[in-house]
């Protein structure tokens, strides 16, 4: 069969939609070809000399590894000069960062977490860019943090790139999820999967258990019920997977069902949980609902929430929606 090219996919979607403007697909296409920089740099491994930390931290005070920085420049240099943004923010920089005053400003705003699961990078283990797109505001010239603070459902576009055995993309544009895996010798992300749904039921939760002690009651009954199998009260057993990467662990979510958590506990409370809201868990729930699937903080639908600050962080409930609604459910 004739294979299906991104930008083929992306005109087509134009034809049937009507929303993928021509700047929108510059974005997708120039966000996707610094996801294949990305791949090839990460693919290096030890031999790329780009292994391990910066030296630098980030806002967040993590220790930053070179490949995060890198990556985040490969995606800065990729959207600077075509005149389709307005700005850019990253869990790489403290503030958003203009486009160069010597190119033309356009009507997007792009947010992405460069390299998600960095701490993965020096193991070797599947990392990840994740992105999300968002309508610059009317009106506003200069653009400020305050254009990006916009609740989760009012993205145009989200995607994620998997660093895995494949370097796959999946991206959404509002009509379903599609999955395009990227032909090495042709340097192409091909379409491999249209329109991905979620299993609405799992036996597989997502958890990193060494938390258990923080965890919050509704949370601690949910994994124990789950632990406890088929003489249980949910009447099956259930495994567990944890990768640490949360676009691998959500990957595998999309492809095949399951839950993934990343709840409020005593650790994380006071910063309202560990994982952030604009570039992470916004264009993830994007993309799980239109799968088919469910993302709540556990007491409130994650896309509904009204930003208040740029890296805000939140709890994170996400993945096959009858188990989404039942954790929800014990938090009620
Ligand atoms: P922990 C990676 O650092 C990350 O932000 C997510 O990708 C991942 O799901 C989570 O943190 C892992 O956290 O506490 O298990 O190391």
């Amino acid at each position: 069969m004739k294979p299906i090219f991104l930008t083929q996919f992306l005109i087509e979607e134009q034809r049937a939609m009507g929303k993928i403007t021509p700047d929108l697909r510059l974005l997708l296409e120039v966000v996707t070809r610094a996801c294949k920089r990305i791949s090839i740099a990460v693919g290096k491994g030890a031999l790329g000399g780009v292994l391990g930390d910066a030296g630098t931290g980030n806002i967040q005070g993590e220790a930053q590894k070179k490949l995060d920085v890198i990556s985040n420049d490969i995606l800065l240099e990729a959207n600077e000069w075509g005149g389709h943004l307005a700005a850019l923010a990253s869990e790489e920089m403290d503030h958003p960062h203009p486009i160069p005053e010597q190119y033309p400003k356009g009507g997007y705003l792009l947010l992405f977490d460069p390299l998600d699961g960095s701490s993965n990078i020096d193991v070797n283990v599947s990392v990840g860019t994740i992105f999300s797109v968002l309508r610059k505001p009317e009106g506003s010239s200069e653009s400020t943090e305050a254009d990006f603070l916009q609740a989760g459902t009012q993205q145009v576009a989200a995607g994620y790139c998997v660093y895995g055995p494949s370097t796959t993309l999946v991206l959404t544009i509002g009509n379903g999820v599609h999955q395009f895996t990227l032909d090495r010798e042709l340097g192409s992300f091909v379409l491999t999967q249209r329109d991905m749904k979620i299993p609405v039921d799992t036996k597989e939760f997502s958890i990193n258990m060494s938390n258990e002690r923080f965890w919050e009651a509704p949370v601690k009954r949910y994994i124990d019920e789950c632990v406890a199998g088929k003489d249980g009260p949910r009447g099956k057993d259930f495994n567990m997977r944890w990768v640490a990467s949360m676009v691998a662990d959500v990957h595998r979510i999309i492809t095949r069902g399951g839950v993934f958590m990343y709840p409020l506990d005593s650790k994380t409370k006071d910063k309202g949980g560990k994982l952030r809201l604009m570039y992470e868990a916004n264009p993830m729930s994007f993309i799980i609902e239109q799968a088919g699937g469910a993302a709540t903080t556990g007491r409130e639908r994650i896309l509904d929430i009204a930003p208040n600050k740029l890296h805000q962080r939140v709890p994170v409930i996400m993945g096959s929606k009858n188990e989404v609604d039942l954790v929800t459910s014990y938090h009620a």
